[in-house]
């Protein structure tokens, strides 16, 4: 690996903890409303797909989305500054943590509603193959999303179009307090596809490097003209599902088997022991990061909110009809 991508790599990891880390202190002072579901644990699936991606490539995520939004280069203040639902937010502060969106970085959302990824993708999947473009649609959801008909008929209809999508499965191992083993009767979520005849890969999802290679093939198979492709990148969330969830129903056994497997620290293990960081570098990073994420705080904090609640809620009526009704 080039030390240039492994500092880019590491640089994302920290931000990527750092943020979710101000994020959760900002909204017990109550700086943002409505829930937060914050991504401690999983990093290496973001950061190992979207590292992997093109700048042409779309990307389609939940409503536990930030780093996904940040690895994309929308900027810690405009993400930031969404959640707190201020005007300079990357959606103008109308949709909060659940809801970014960034036309230009092709980046699509932002969806609270579990397995409503599925469908957006596909429908972009099929405007790229319609003007046979080469840009893919990384589509992300949760274990608990399997569950959903959309997840279903989405894939039917990938496979049956040959659709340019990667279904990335964050398998946190829960959906919300209910365990994987509970909530699906097959938990290995990459053979979902074998009904589709869609190939399924599992990846440890907590080593941001086997995220990469595994994403890079997929991209490849896609781009190559293969189809759609599945993988499942099993990970776990240190916090509970959002801030309303203290996680009391897993065992303080299981979270610290799972925290000695820190993505972060794994990173940085092997980027040191292989000489593509040094430890004084990676200690400018951890400082450069803070500075950024501080700075993405008070600029949130200082910036003004939305003048008016009701824009882009309503389209006018010739929108709609052709010509303004009286
Ligand atoms: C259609 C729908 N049903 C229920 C909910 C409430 N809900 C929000 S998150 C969630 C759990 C989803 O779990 P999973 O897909 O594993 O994602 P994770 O939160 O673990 O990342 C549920 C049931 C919802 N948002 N949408
Ligand atoms: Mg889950």
């Amino acid at each position: 690996m080039q030390k240039s991508e492994a500092r880019a790599i590491y640089h994302d990891l920290l931000l990527a903890r750092e943020f979710e880390q101000a994020a959760a202190e900002a909204y017990t002072q109550g700086k943002i409303g409505g829930f937060l579901h914050l991504y401690p644990g999983e990093e290496a699936v973001a950061i190992g797909t979207l590292h992997a991606a093109d700048a042409g490539d779309y990307v389609v995520s939940t409503y536990r989305e930030h780093v996904h939004a940040l690895v994309r280069g929308i900027s810690p203040r405009a993400v930031m500054a969404e959640l707190f639902g201020k005007a300079t937010g990357c959606s103008r502060g109308y949709g909060g943590s659940m809801h970014l969106f960034d036309r230009e970085r092709r980046f699509l959302g932002g969806y609270a509603i579990v397995g409503e990824t599925f469908t957006v993708a596909i429908g972009v999947g099929y405007w790229i193959a319609m003007n046979e473009g080469r840009d893919a649609v990384l589509c992300y959801f949760g274990d608990g999303a399997a569950n959903q008909g959309t997840f279903h008929e989405s894939l039917n209809m990938a496979a049956l179009w040959k659709l340019p999508v990667l279904f990335i499965c964050e398998n946190n191992h829960y959906q919300i307090g209910t365990e994987i083993h509970r909530h699906t009767a097959v938990p290995e979520i990459h053979r979902h596809g074998v009904a589709y005849g869609i190939p399924g890969r599992k990846v440890d999802g907590m080593d941001v490097l086997a995220v990469l290679e595994a994403t890079r093939e997929a991209l490849r198979l896609i781009r190559d003209g293969a189809g759609p492709q599945l993988l499942e990148c099993e990970t776990y969330r240190y916090r509970g599902h959002s801030m309303a969830d203290a996680g009391a129903y897993r065992s303080a056994l299981e979270v610290a088997e799972l925290a000695a497997r820190d993505p972060v620290r794994q990173f940085e293990k092997i980027a040191c022991g292989n000489g593509w960081l040094k430890t004084e570098e990676c200690e400018a990073l951890a400082r450069q990061v803070r500075e950024e994420v501080e700075d993405a705080v008070r600029f949130a904090d200082e910036s003004p909110e939305p003048e008016r609640l009701d824009e882009g809620v309503h389209a006018e009526p010739f929108h709609l009809y052709g010509e303004a009704r009286s």
